[in-house]
């Protein structure tokens, strides 16, 4: 990195690679295979890079135990009327939108080792640190806003003030976060890119690249990359 030159315009988001996606509570299939292709992708001189963490307060919306429910089973979450009222918006539209939330095992809860960066990931003080899904009432897949857009973290300001045209993505999992938030960004107007050598799905071969496409995202791999780059 050090004798190539800054790209200016250029973004990389480095997305949950936390321990409790990597090695933990929800580890994500093929995700240890993930620190070499992403240290050697964090060495690209992006202008701008940042790491998302998915950072829940124990008894989160999110989780099974939360409801005394099975894993993985499916359940109808609304958004809390507090916040919807904040908002200032339609709150009857708003609150009809039931929306499908799968129950996890608690994963990424603040303040234990789960919730820490994956060691050896080379995430140092140059990046910023995007928390999500800090509301014990809300899920957040993307780390731009929740699904019903009443809390926004900083990510989009963020990117903005540095002047970000081009945005790459990598990290956990394809198919729930790193999708959610590859998708917000190209609908906040940035060139996005996910990078699928940085990329494993909890459930791999859904349709979460056909889905990212369709909403304008590039998909590449890492030679492809490096000849941006
Ligand atoms: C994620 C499930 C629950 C993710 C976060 O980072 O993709 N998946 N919370
Ligand atoms: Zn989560």
């Amino acid at each position: 990195m050090a004798d190539k030159a800054i790209i200016p315009g250029t973004a990389l988001i480095v997305v949950d690679m936390q321990v409790d996606f990597v090695t933990g509570s929800l580890a994500v299939p093929g995700a240890t295979e993930l620190l070499g292709p992403i240290n050697e992708i964090i060495d690209l001189p992006f202008a701008y890079r940042v790491a998302s963490k998915d950072f829940h307060p124990p008894g989160h919306i999110s989780f099974a135990t939360t409801h005394g429910k099975p894993l993985f089973e499916t359940i109808s979450i609304y958004p809390p009327e507090d916040l919807v009222a904040q908002t200032g918006g339609d709150v009857r539209t708003i609150t009809e939108k039931g929306l499908a939330q799968t129950l996890w095992p608690d994963h990424c809860v603040q303040g234990t080792p789960g919730v820490e960066i994956i060691p050896g990931l080379k995430v140092d003080d140059t990046f910023d640190i995007i928390h999500k899904g800090t509301h014990p009432m809300v899920e957040c897949y993307s780390a731009f806003k929740d699904p019903w857009h009443l809390l926004r973290t900083e990510l989009e300001d963020n990117l903005r003030h540095n002047k970000v045209k081009d945005v790459y993505l990598v990290g956990l999992a394809g198919d729930y976060c790193v999708k959610a938030t590859a998708i917000d960004a190209a609908k906040a107007g940035f060139n996005t890119f996910v990078v699928t050598d940085g990329v494993r799905s909890v459930s791999p071969g859904g349709e979460e690249y056909e889905h990212m496409k369709a909403a304008g995202v590039g998909i590449i791999n890492l030679i492809e990359l490096k000849k941006r780059m």
